[in-house]
């Protein structure tokens, strides 16, 4: 399958798993899980799927961002969801620092208010600096700031980490944030 292949069909999977399922009347239950073979027909004529092309997606995402539940019928979106979904996410200790990675046309009202989930359930945090520096890049000039998730964990904020190690918090205060 080509490259274009590919990406074309993980930015449709991302589009129905995590935003909009019932733009082709695709049923997701409560925790996000959707039917193969429903998905497969429902998403035709928009784009043509096919079981091994969406397992080719899972197994060659970037960033995991997908997952086939283990008797291979289902698929949900590992984060990233605006829909209601229950994950069933388990909160765990972050490590000490973690890093948000944004636009730095956006620094200034992020200083101001503290990070914000926006559309999406959670705010996104990256372990490393050069995955935060390419997640802000989708919005402009990328610039890193830098987390001090220990105190936020100390001080009572609950920390998640998705299936695809991405760590998700409600909100960053301003307070526990500087530019790196
Ligand atoms: C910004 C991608 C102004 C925030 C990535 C970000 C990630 C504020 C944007 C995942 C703000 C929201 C999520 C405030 C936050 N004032 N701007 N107070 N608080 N923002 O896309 O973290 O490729 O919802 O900095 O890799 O960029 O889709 O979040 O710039 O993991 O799989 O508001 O999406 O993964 O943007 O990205 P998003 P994000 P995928």
């Amino acid at each position: 399958k080509s490259k274009t292949e590919l990406k074309n069909a993980s930015k449709f999977l991302s589009y129905v798993l995590r935003h909009c399922p019932e733009d082709i009347d695709l049923q997701l239950d409560s925790e996000g899980w959707a039917s193969i073979s429903e998905l497969i027909a429902k998403a035709q004529p928009e784009i043509k799927l096919s079981e091994s092309l969406i397992i080719d997606v899972v197994l060659t995402s970037d960033k995991r961002r997908f997952k086939i539940s283990d008797d291979g019928l289902k698929i949900r979106a590992n984060q990233g969801h605006s829909i209601d979904v229950d994950l069933n996410l388990t909160s765990k200790k972050p490590p000490s620092i973690l890093y948000h990675g944004t636009a730095t046309r956006f620094l200034d009202s992020i200083l101001a208010q503290g990070l914000v989930s926006g559309q999406r359930h959670h705010v996104h945090l990256s372990t490393d600096i050069a995955t935060a520096s390419s997640v802000g890049q989708r919005y402009g000039k990328p610039i890193v700031l830098k987390i001090d998730s220990a105190s936020m964990a100390a001080q009572g904020h609950t920390f998640f980490l998705s299936d695809n190690s991405v760590w998700l918090v409600d909100s960053v205060p301003a307070t526990f944030i500087s530019v790196e």
